[in-house]
C-alpha cells in the first residue's frame, strides 16, 4: 500500500505567541509536528506493518521543515518530500494545489493528513486536496481499518461516532484517540538522517505564478484583549442587589 501523509511544522502549542507588527514572531521559537499529523504518520506507519508498502511524508514550507520530516523518518515513515520554494507559500488554496500536484502522477492507494493544523486551525488542506484529485475523503478519524481495498472509518461527530466506508484511493483526515504516536529511537534517529529527502521547487512541479496566487490575504493578526477582572459586591444585601441591577442594566444593558 502507497500512503502519502501530509504534515505541517507548526509552533509548539507550549510556546508563548508573541506578535509583533501584525505579525507572529518565530525566531527563538521551537517548532514540532503538527500534533494531528503526528496521528497520520503512526497511522500510516502501522497500515504498513501490517500490509506491506511505502509511507512518503510530503510537507510545503521552509527549509526548518526537514527537522519535522526526519523526525517522521525517524517514526518509521520511508520517505519525504519538501516543497521550499517560496512561490509555493500561500493560503489553504496554495497549499493544497501544491500537494495535490506532488500527488497526482505518483501512485497512491490512501492520503492520511491532521484534521486541522493547530497555527492556523483553518481545517481546510486536506478536504481541498481530496477534491483536487477527485477522490473521497473523510474527517476526524478515531479509528481506520482497510480490508481488501475498501476501509472502515469511525469518525467523530458532534458527540456521536459514525461508521463510514469507503473505497480506496481515499483521504482521511485524523483525529486524536486514532492511535499513540511512537517516540522515535536514537538509533532511528540515526537510520532517518539516510532516508531520502526530495526537494522540489515550482519548476521542478510545473506550475504557472498564477496558478499560486492565494485566494486569500491574512491582513493582520492580534491576541484578544486581556479580560477585564471580576468585581467582588460589597455591604448590605440590598445594597448589593441594587448595585448589581444598577450594573446589569445601565452599565452592561444586558437586562
Ligand atoms: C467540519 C468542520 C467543522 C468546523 N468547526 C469549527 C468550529 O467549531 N469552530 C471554528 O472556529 N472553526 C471550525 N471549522 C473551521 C476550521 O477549523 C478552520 O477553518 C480551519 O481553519 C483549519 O485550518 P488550518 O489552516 O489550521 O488547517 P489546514 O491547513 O487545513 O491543515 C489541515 C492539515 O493539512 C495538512 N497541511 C496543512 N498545511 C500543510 C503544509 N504546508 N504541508 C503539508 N501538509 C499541510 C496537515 O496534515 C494539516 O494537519 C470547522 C471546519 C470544518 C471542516
Amino acid at each position: 500500500m502507497n500512503i502519502f501523509v501530509l504534515l505541517k511544522q507548526t509552533f509548539d502549542t507550549e510556546e508563548q505567541v508573541i506578535i509583533e507588527n501584525g505579525k507572529v514572531v518565530e525566531d527563538g521559537v521551537r517548532f514540532v509536528i503538527n500534533p494531528y499529523d503526528e496521528y497520520a504518520v503512526e497511522e500510516a506507519i502501522q497500515l504498513t506493518e501490517e500490509y506491506g508498502g511505502e509511507v512518503t511524508v510530503v510537507s510545503v514550507g521552509p527549509g526548518r521543515v526537514e527537522e519535522a520530516l526526519r523526525t517522521a523518518l525517524a517514526m518509521g515513515a520511508d520517505k519525504a518530500v519538501l516543497v521550499e520554494d517560496k512561490a509555493c507559500f500561500g493560503d489553504e488554496y496554495t497549499t493544497s494545489k501544491v500537494l495535490a500536484t506532488v500527488i497526482r502522477n505518483r501512485p497512491f492507494d490512501l492520503i492520511l493528513c491532521g484534521q486541522m493544523a493547530v497555527d492556523d486551525g483553518a481545517a481546510q488542506v486536506g478536504t481541498r486536496v481530496a477534491e483536487l484529485l477527485a477522490i473521497p475523503h473523510v474527517a476526524t478519524a478515531v479509528d481506520l481499518e482497510i480490508r481488501n481495498g475498501t476501509a472502515t472509518i469511525k469518525r467523530e461527530s458532534e458527540g456521536n461516532i459514525e461508521i463510514i466506508e469507503a473505497n480506496l484511493p481515499l483521504l482521511v483526515t485524523c483525529q486524536q484517540g486514532l492511535n499513540e504516536p511512537r517516540y522515535p529511537s536514537l538509533p532511528n534517529k540515526m537510520k532517518a538522517k539516510k532516508k531520502p529527502l526530495e526537494r522540489l521547487t515550482v519548476t521542478n512541479l510545473q506550475m504557472e505564478g498564477m496558478e499560486l496566487a492565494p485566494k486569500t490575504e491574512m491582513l493582520g493578526v492580534h491576541m484578544t484583549p486581556p479580560k477585564a477582572p471580576g468585581r467582588i459586591l460589597q455591604g448590605d444585601v440590598r445594597e448589593q442587589v441594587k448595585e448589581l441591577a444598577h450594573l446589569l442594566h445601565d452599565e452592561r444593558r444586558v437586562v
